[in-house]
Protein backbone atom coordinates (compact mmCIF):
# COMPACT_ATOMS: atom_id res chain seq x y z
CA UNK A 1 0.00 0.00 0.00
CA UNK A 2 1.48 3.58 -0.78
CA UNK A 3 -0.14 6.94 -0.67
CA UNK A 4 1.24 9.77 -2.22
CA UNK A 5 1.56 13.37 -0.61
CA UNK A 6 0.10 15.93 -3.38
CA UNK A 7 -0.57 19.38 -3.13
CA UNK A 8 0.78 22.83 -4.82
CA UNK A 9 4.39 24.07 -4.16
CA UNK A 10 5.51 25.04 -0.67
CA UNK A 11 2.52 23.88 1.71
CA UNK A 12 4.63 21.63 4.03
CA UNK A 13 4.71 18.21 1.46
CA UNK A 14 8.19 16.94 3.03
CA UNK A 15 7.65 18.32 6.03
CA UNK A 16 4.61 16.14 6.83
CA UNK A 17 6.31 13.08 4.92
CA UNK A 18 9.82 13.59 7.23
CA UNK A 19 7.47 14.07 10.52
CA UNK A 20 5.53 10.83 9.77
CA UNK A 21 8.90 8.53 8.35
CA UNK A 22 11.60 10.32 10.57
CA UNK A 23 13.38 10.65 7.16
CA UNK A 24 15.36 13.44 6.39
CA UNK A 25 14.42 15.81 3.79
CA UNK A 26 14.98 19.18 2.39
CA UNK A 27 12.32 21.31 3.31
CA UNK A 28 12.72 25.20 2.93
CA UNK A 29 10.13 28.00 2.25
CA UNK A 30 10.11 28.42 -1.29
CA UNK A 31 8.48 26.62 -3.81
CA UNK A 32 9.93 23.55 -5.59
CA UNK A 33 12.08 23.04 -2.56
CA UNK A 34 11.26 19.32 -3.65
CA UNK A 35 12.02 18.03 -6.86
CA UNK A 36 13.10 14.69 -7.00
CA UNK A 37 10.03 12.58 -5.62
CA UNK A 38 11.18 11.47 -1.70
CA UNK A 39 10.13 7.72 -0.88
CA UNK A 40 9.46 6.66 2.63
CA UNK A 41 8.00 4.46 5.65
CA UNK A 42 5.53 5.52 7.30
CA UNK A 43 3.26 4.12 10.66
CA UNK A 44 -0.73 3.77 11.27
CA UNK A 45 -1.62 1.73 14.92
CA UNK A 46 -3.68 -0.66 15.33
CA UNK A 47 -4.32 -2.73 18.38
CA UNK A 48 -1.99 -6.03 17.99
CA UNK A 49 -3.38 -9.33 19.44
CA UNK A 50 -0.89 -10.13 22.01
CA UNK A 51 -3.27 -8.05 24.73
CA UNK A 52 -6.38 -10.43 24.25
CA UNK A 53 -4.30 -13.63 23.73
CA UNK A 54 -2.46 -13.26 26.88
CA UNK A 55 1.38 -13.77 25.29
CA UNK A 56 4.10 -11.41 24.20
CA UNK A 57 4.61 -10.69 20.74
CA UNK A 58 7.80 -10.10 18.69
CA UNK A 59 7.30 -8.34 15.75
CA UNK A 60 9.30 -8.99 12.80
CA UNK A 61 7.74 -6.42 9.90
CA UNK A 62 6.54 -3.75 12.35
CA UNK A 63 6.79 -2.51 16.19
CA UNK A 64 4.30 -3.18 18.89
CA UNK A 65 4.21 -0.75 22.33
CA UNK A 66 1.64 -1.11 25.18
CA UNK A 67 -0.27 -3.67 22.70
CA UNK A 68 -0.26 -1.09 19.88
CA UNK A 69 0.88 -2.54 16.60
CA UNK A 70 2.62 -0.07 14.26
CA UNK A 71 2.16 -0.80 10.82
CA UNK A 72 4.58 0.23 8.26
CA UNK A 73 2.50 2.28 5.02
CA UNK A 74 4.70 3.31 2.23
CA UNK A 75 4.91 6.65 1.63
CA UNK A 76 5.75 9.47 -1.23
CA UNK A 77 6.11 12.94 -1.12
CA UNK A 78 6.61 14.69 -4.81
CA UNK A 79 7.18 17.63 -6.12
CA UNK A 80 4.58 20.76 -6.01
CA UNK A 81 2.06 20.94 -8.91
CA UNK A 82 0.72 24.20 -10.43
CA UNK A 83 -2.18 24.92 -12.33
CA UNK A 84 -1.94 23.85 -15.53
CA UNK A 85 1.10 21.00 -14.59
CA UNK A 86 -0.70 18.51 -17.13
CA UNK A 87 0.35 20.31 -20.04
CA UNK A 88 4.28 20.54 -18.15
CA UNK A 89 4.08 23.79 -16.18
CA UNK A 90 6.08 24.22 -13.02
CA UNK A 91 7.99 20.70 -12.51
CA UNK A 92 5.45 19.63 -15.23
CA UNK A 93 3.39 16.55 -15.04
CA UNK A 94 7.02 13.89 -14.36
CA UNK A 95 6.12 13.98 -10.76
CA UNK A 96 2.15 12.70 -11.80
CA UNK A 97 4.04 9.79 -13.09
CA UNK A 98 5.60 9.44 -9.63
CA UNK A 99 2.01 8.94 -8.21
CA UNK A 100 0.69 5.85 -10.65
CA UNK A 101 1.50 3.65 -8.36
CA UNK A 102 -0.35 5.17 -5.09
CA UNK A 103 -3.08 3.91 -3.56
CA UNK A 104 -4.74 7.12 -1.49
CA UNK A 105 -3.56 10.90 -2.01
CA UNK A 106 -2.90 13.15 1.04
CA UNK A 107 -3.29 16.91 -0.36
CA UNK A 108 -1.67 19.03 1.95
CA UNK A 109 -3.18 22.23 1.66
CA UNK A 110 -1.66 25.61 3.01
CA UNK A 111 -4.72 26.37 5.08
CA UNK A 112 -3.76 29.96 6.69
CA UNK A 113 -3.82 30.88 3.59
CA UNK A 114 -0.09 32.50 3.56
CA UNK A 115 1.05 31.07 0.26
CA UNK A 116 -0.34 31.93 -3.63
CA UNK A 117 -1.49 28.79 -5.78
CA UNK A 118 2.06 28.77 -7.08
CA UNK A 119 3.21 28.61 -3.66
CA UNK A 120 4.57 32.04 -3.24
CA UNK A 121 4.76 32.99 0.39
CA UNK A 122 2.45 35.80 1.87
CA UNK A 123 0.84 36.77 4.68
CA UNK A 124 -2.34 34.31 6.19
CA UNK A 125 -5.55 34.80 5.33
CA UNK A 126 -4.28 36.11 2.31
CA UNK A 127 -5.05 33.41 -0.40
CA UNK A 128 -8.44 31.13 -0.21
CA UNK A 129 -7.71 27.71 0.62
CA UNK A 130 -10.31 25.89 -0.98
CA UNK A 131 -8.75 26.74 -4.22
CA UNK A 132 -5.52 24.78 -3.21
CA UNK A 133 -8.34 21.42 -2.90
CA UNK A 134 -10.41 21.61 -6.30
CA UNK A 135 -7.42 23.18 -8.73
CA UNK A 136 -5.51 19.86 -7.58
CA UNK A 137 -8.71 17.08 -8.52
CA UNK A 138 -8.95 19.01 -11.78
CA UNK A 139 -5.02 18.81 -12.71
CA UNK A 140 -4.83 15.03 -11.72
CA UNK A 141 -8.08 14.29 -14.17
CA UNK A 142 -6.73 16.33 -16.41
CA UNK A 143 -3.75 14.47 -16.74
CA UNK A 144 -5.67 10.99 -16.59
CA UNK A 145 -7.85 12.44 -19.18
CA UNK A 146 -4.45 12.95 -21.24
CA UNK A 147 -3.64 9.34 -20.55
CA UNK A 148 -7.05 8.12 -21.49
CA UNK A 149 -6.79 9.95 -24.82
CA UNK A 150 -3.66 8.79 -25.71
CA UNK A 151 -4.36 6.25 -29.22
CA UNK A 152 -7.83 5.82 -27.81
CA UNK A 153 -9.65 7.25 -31.12
CA UNK A 154 -8.03 4.51 -33.37
CA UNK A 155 -8.52 1.88 -30.49
CA UNK A 156 -12.41 3.16 -30.08
CA UNK A 157 -13.15 2.58 -33.73
CA UNK A 158 -12.05 -1.16 -33.69
CA UNK A 159 -13.57 -1.67 -30.20
CA UNK A 160 -16.87 -0.75 -31.99
CA UNK A 161 -16.67 -3.28 -34.78
CA UNK A 162 -15.47 -6.13 -32.74
CA UNK A 163 -17.77 -4.97 -29.84
CA UNK A 164 -15.27 -4.48 -26.74
CA UNK A 165 -16.53 -3.53 -23.89
CA UNK A 166 -15.48 -0.28 -22.86
CA UNK A 167 -13.85 -0.63 -19.82
CA UNK A 168 -11.57 -2.95 -21.51
CA UNK A 169 -10.60 -0.40 -23.55
CA UNK A 170 -9.93 2.23 -20.85
CA UNK A 171 -8.15 -0.11 -18.55
CA UNK A 172 -5.85 -0.80 -21.81
CA UNK A 173 -5.03 2.99 -21.38
CA UNK A 174 -4.41 3.04 -17.67
CA UNK A 175 -2.12 -0.10 -17.23
CA UNK A 176 0.42 1.16 -14.73
CA UNK A 177 -1.84 3.10 -12.84
CA UNK A 178 -3.11 0.79 -10.14
CA UNK A 179 -6.74 1.53 -11.54
CA UNK A 180 -9.07 -1.89 -12.22
CA UNK A 181 -10.94 -2.44 -14.31
CA UNK A 182 -14.04 -2.99 -12.01
CA UNK A 183 -13.35 0.41 -10.80
CA UNK A 184 -13.01 1.81 -14.60
CA UNK A 185 -16.40 -0.24 -14.71
CA UNK A 186 -17.89 2.06 -11.78
CA UNK A 187 -16.54 5.41 -12.78
CA UNK A 188 -18.11 4.39 -16.19
CA UNK A 189 -21.90 3.79 -14.92
CA UNK A 190 -21.73 6.66 -12.75
CA UNK A 191 -21.04 8.91 -16.02
CA UNK A 192 -23.21 7.33 -18.35
CA UNK A 193 -22.18 8.26 -21.96
CA UNK A 194 -23.05 7.13 -25.08
CA UNK A 195 -22.55 3.50 -25.85
CA UNK A 196 -20.83 4.14 -29.11
CA UNK A 197 -17.48 4.67 -27.54
CA UNK A 198 -16.37 6.69 -31.06
CA UNK A 199 -18.83 9.65 -29.66
CA UNK A 200 -17.19 10.27 -26.63
CA UNK A 201 -15.56 13.64 -26.57
CA UNK A 202 -13.41 16.01 -24.51
CA UNK A 203 -16.35 16.22 -22.05
CA UNK A 204 -17.19 13.08 -21.67
CA UNK A 205 -13.43 11.83 -21.07
CA UNK A 206 -12.81 14.73 -18.19
CA UNK A 207 -15.98 13.32 -16.22
CA UNK A 208 -14.36 9.99 -16.57
CA UNK A 209 -11.24 11.20 -15.53
CA UNK A 210 -12.67 12.72 -12.51
CA UNK A 211 -14.46 10.01 -11.34
CA UNK A 212 -11.82 7.26 -12.00
CA UNK A 213 -9.50 9.68 -9.59
CA UNK A 214 -12.06 9.55 -6.93
CA UNK A 215 -12.82 6.08 -6.95
CA UNK A 216 -8.65 4.94 -7.64
CA UNK A 217 -7.36 6.77 -5.53
CA UNK A 218 -9.09 8.27 -2.92
CA UNK A 219 -8.40 12.09 -1.67
CA UNK A 220 -8.16 12.81 2.14
CA UNK A 221 -6.97 16.64 2.67
CA UNK A 222 -4.37 17.57 4.98
CA UNK A 223 -5.46 21.53 6.17
CA UNK A 224 -1.62 22.30 7.13
CA UNK A 225 -0.13 25.20 8.96
CA UNK A 226 -3.25 24.94 11.05
CA UNK A 227 -1.24 26.26 13.64
CA UNK A 228 -0.83 30.26 12.01
CA UNK A 229 -4.36 29.97 10.35
CA UNK A 230 -7.38 32.45 10.71
CA UNK A 231 -10.45 30.22 12.38
CA UNK A 232 -12.81 31.37 9.30
CA UNK A 233 -10.64 29.26 6.96
CA UNK A 234 -10.77 25.80 8.42
CA UNK A 235 -14.39 25.93 8.31
CA UNK A 236 -14.52 27.10 4.35
CA UNK A 237 -12.17 24.32 3.79
CA UNK A 238 -14.46 22.00 5.83
CA UNK A 239 -17.46 23.34 4.09
CA UNK A 240 -16.44 21.87 0.85
CA UNK A 241 -17.30 18.24 2.50
CA UNK A 242 -14.46 16.29 1.58
CA UNK A 243 -12.69 14.03 4.16
CA UNK A 244 -10.00 16.00 5.60
CA UNK A 245 -8.20 16.94 8.66
CA UNK A 246 -6.40 19.76 10.85
CA UNK A 247 -2.62 19.18 10.83
CA UNK A 248 0.23 20.94 11.61
CA UNK A 249 3.58 19.15 9.99
CA UNK A 250 5.62 21.35 11.51
CA UNK A 251 4.78 21.07 15.13
CA UNK A 252 4.64 17.05 14.78
CA UNK A 253 8.72 17.14 13.18
CA UNK A 254 9.39 19.93 16.35
CA UNK A 255 7.80 17.57 18.23
CA UNK A 256 9.56 14.01 17.07
CA UNK A 257 13.18 15.92 17.40
CA UNK A 258 12.52 16.95 20.92
CA UNK A 259 11.44 13.87 21.62
CA UNK A 260 14.79 12.05 20.20
CA UNK A 261 17.00 14.53 21.85
CA UNK A 262 15.91 14.19 25.40
CA UNK A 263 14.09 17.00 25.65
CA UNK A 264 10.27 16.21 25.60
CA UNK A 265 7.74 12.84 26.16
CA UNK A 266 6.15 12.68 22.76
CA UNK A 267 4.02 9.73 21.82
CA UNK A 268 2.72 10.80 17.81
CA UNK A 269 -0.72 10.74 17.45
CA UNK A 270 -1.18 12.41 21.12
CA UNK A 271 -2.78 15.52 22.10
CA UNK A 272 0.05 16.44 24.58
CA UNK A 273 3.55 16.20 25.16
CA UNK A 274 5.21 16.65 28.79
CA UNK A 275 8.42 18.39 29.23
CA UNK A 276 11.27 16.29 30.97
CA UNK A 277 13.65 18.74 32.69
CA UNK A 278 12.62 22.46 31.72
CA UNK A 279 15.39 24.06 33.88
CA UNK A 280 17.60 22.96 31.38
CA UNK A 281 15.56 25.00 29.01
CA UNK A 282 16.18 28.95 26.81
CA UNK A 283 13.19 31.22 27.02
CA UNK A 284 12.88 30.62 23.60
CA UNK A 285 12.71 26.97 23.47
CA UNK A 286 10.16 27.23 26.61
CA UNK A 287 7.64 29.64 24.24
CA UNK A 288 7.98 27.54 21.55
CA UNK A 289 6.72 24.36 23.58
CA UNK A 290 3.90 26.43 25.39
CA UNK A 291 2.89 27.78 21.96
CA UNK A 292 2.91 23.85 20.38
CA UNK A 293 1.30 22.44 23.61
CA UNK A 294 -1.81 25.89 23.55
CA UNK A 295 -2.64 24.81 19.22
CA UNK A 296 -2.14 20.85 20.51
CA UNK A 297 -4.79 21.50 22.71
CA UNK A 298 -7.04 23.52 20.20
CA UNK A 299 -6.90 21.26 17.83
CA UNK A 300 -6.33 17.61 19.54
CA UNK A 301 -2.92 16.96 18.61
CA UNK A 302 -0.68 17.88 15.42
CA UNK A 303 -3.17 15.28 13.01
CA UNK A 304 -0.05 13.63 11.11
CA UNK A 305 -0.88 10.48 12.54
CA UNK A 306 -4.81 10.55 12.57
CA UNK A 307 -4.22 11.76 8.56
CA UNK A 308 -2.05 8.58 7.95
CA UNK A 309 -4.92 6.57 10.09
CA UNK A 310 -7.69 7.75 8.35
CA UNK A 311 -6.20 7.26 5.02
CA UNK A 312 -5.68 3.61 5.58
CA UNK A 313 -8.33 2.49 7.85
CA UNK A 314 -11.04 5.15 6.86
CA UNK A 315 -10.70 6.08 3.02
CA UNK A 316 -9.11 2.62 1.95
CA UNK A 317 -10.86 0.59 4.86
CA UNK A 318 -8.14 -1.46 5.41
CA UNK A 319 -7.91 -4.18 8.38
CA UNK A 320 -4.37 -5.96 10.01
CA UNK A 321 -4.12 -9.20 9.68
CA UNK A 322 -1.37 -11.49 10.73
CA UNK A 323 -0.39 -14.66 9.36
CA UNK A 324 1.40 -17.03 11.36
CA UNK A 325 2.45 -20.79 10.62
CA UNK A 326 1.48 -22.45 14.14
CA UNK A 327 -1.78 -21.74 14.68
CA UNK A 328 -1.34 -22.93 18.52
CA UNK A 329 2.37 -20.91 19.73
CA UNK A 330 0.98 -18.11 17.04
CA UNK A 331 4.74 -18.03 15.77
CA UNK A 332 6.80 -18.36 12.58
CA UNK A 333 9.01 -20.30 11.09
CA UNK A 334 11.84 -19.04 13.08
CA UNK A 335 9.28 -18.93 16.74
CA UNK A 336 8.82 -15.41 16.49
CA UNK A 337 5.09 -14.54 18.23
CA UNK A 338 2.95 -12.58 15.96
CA UNK A 339 6.03 -11.58 13.65
CA UNK A 340 4.20 -9.56 11.22
CA UNK A 341 1.01 -7.40 10.66
CA UNK A 342 -0.22 -6.84 7.14
CA UNK A 343 -2.62 -4.60 6.08
CA UNK A 344 -5.27 -5.52 3.91
CA UNK A 345 -8.41 -4.50 2.12
CA UNK A 346 -11.42 -5.39 4.15
CA UNK A 347 -13.39 -7.86 2.37
CA UNK A 348 -10.04 -9.76 1.37
CA UNK A 349 -10.30 -13.65 2.01
CA UNK A 350 -7.58 -15.93 3.17
CA UNK A 351 -6.47 -16.69 -0.40
CA UNK A 352 -5.76 -13.33 -0.69
CA UNK A 353 -3.61 -13.25 2.35
CA UNK A 354 -2.17 -16.46 0.96
CA UNK A 355 -0.89 -14.25 -1.93
CA UNK A 356 0.13 -11.31 -0.28
CA UNK A 357 2.99 -13.83 1.91
CA UNK A 358 3.52 -15.79 -0.96
CA UNK A 359 3.01 -16.45 -4.67
CA UNK A 360 3.40 -19.81 -3.70
CA UNK A 361 1.36 -19.91 -1.01
CA UNK A 362 -1.77 -18.12 -2.90
CA UNK A 363 -1.10 -20.83 -5.64
CA UNK A 364 -0.94 -23.73 -3.77
CA UNK A 365 -3.28 -23.16 -1.01
CA UNK A 366 -4.87 -26.20 0.93
CA UNK A 367 -7.06 -24.56 3.75
CA UNK A 368 -6.39 -22.19 6.37
CA UNK A 369 -6.81 -22.14 10.37
CA UNK A 370 -8.36 -19.03 12.22
CA UNK A 371 -5.90 -19.21 14.95
CA UNK A 372 -7.68 -17.55 17.64
CA UNK A 373 -10.91 -19.88 17.34
CA UNK A 374 -8.81 -23.03 15.63
CA UNK A 375 -11.30 -23.42 13.19
CA UNK A 376 -10.53 -24.57 9.51
CA UNK A 377 -11.85 -21.67 7.20
CA UNK A 378 -11.52 -22.49 3.19
CA UNK A 379 -10.13 -20.06 0.43
CA UNK A 380 -13.17 -17.95 0.70
CA UNK A 381 -13.37 -17.20 4.40
CA UNK A 382 -13.20 -13.11 4.46
CA UNK A 383 -10.88 -11.49 6.90
CA UNK A 384 -11.78 -9.84 9.87
CA UNK A 385 -9.85 -7.02 11.57
CA UNK A 386 -7.24 -8.50 13.85
CA UNK A 387 -7.61 -12.29 12.75
CA UNK A 388 -4.21 -14.53 13.41
CA UNK A 389 -4.42 -16.99 10.34
CA UNK A 390 -2.15 -19.92 9.38
CA UNK A 391 -2.72 -21.09 6.03
CA UNK A 392 -1.68 -24.71 4.76
CA UNK A 393 -0.84 -25.14 1.08
CA UNK A 394 0.51 -27.85 -1.17
CA UNK A 395 4.62 -28.44 -0.85
N1 LIG B 1 3.41 27.49 10.23
C1 LIG B 1 3.65 26.32 9.68
N2 LIG B 1 4.57 26.19 8.72
C2 LIG B 1 4.78 24.97 8.18
C3 LIG B 1 4.04 23.83 8.59
N3 LIG B 1 4.47 22.76 7.88
C4 LIG B 1 5.44 23.21 7.06
N4 LIG B 1 5.65 24.54 7.23
C5 LIG B 1 6.62 25.40 6.55
O1 LIG B 1 6.26 25.54 5.18
C6 LIG B 1 7.42 25.68 4.35
C7 LIG B 1 7.40 24.70 3.21
O2 LIG B 1 7.58 23.39 3.73
P1 LIG B 1 7.98 22.15 2.79
O3 LIG B 1 7.76 20.93 3.60
O4 LIG B 1 9.30 22.36 2.16
O5 LIG B 1 6.82 22.29 1.70
P2 LIG B 1 6.58 21.42 0.36
O6 LIG B 1 5.11 21.37 0.16
O7 LIG B 1 7.30 20.14 0.41
O8 LIG B 1 7.23 22.37 -0.75
P3 LIG B 1 7.76 22.01 -2.24
O9 LIG B 1 8.67 20.83 -2.13
O10 LIG B 1 8.48 23.25 -2.63
O11 LIG B 1 6.57 21.75 -3.06
C8 LIG B 1 8.62 25.53 5.28
O12 LIG B 1 9.08 26.81 5.67
C9 LIG B 1 8.02 24.79 6.48
O13 LIG B 1 8.73 25.02 7.67
C10 LIG B 1 3.06 23.99 9.63
O14 LIG B 1 2.38 23.06 10.08
N5 LIG B 1 2.91 25.27 10.13
MG1 LIG C 1 8.79 19.36 -0.71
Amino acid sequence: MQIGIVGKPNVGKSTFFSAATMAPVEIANYPFTTIEANKGVGYVRSKCPCKELGIKCTPHNSGCVDGIRMIPIELLDVAGLVPDAWQGKGLGNQFLDDLRQADALINVIDVSGSTDIEGVPGKPGEHDPREDVEFLKKEIALWIREILKNGFNRMARTAKIKGTKPEIILADRLAGLKVTESQIKTAIKDVNPPEDITLWDDDIMLALAINIRRISKPMIIAMNKADIAPAENIDLVKNIGDISIVTMAETELALKKAHDMGIVNYIPGKSTFSVKNSATLNDNQKHALEYMAKNMEKYGGTGIQSCLEKAAFEMLDLITVYPVEDENKFTDHFGRVLPDAFLIPRGSTARDLAYKVHTDLGDKFIRAVNAKTKRTVGADYELLDGDVIRIIANR
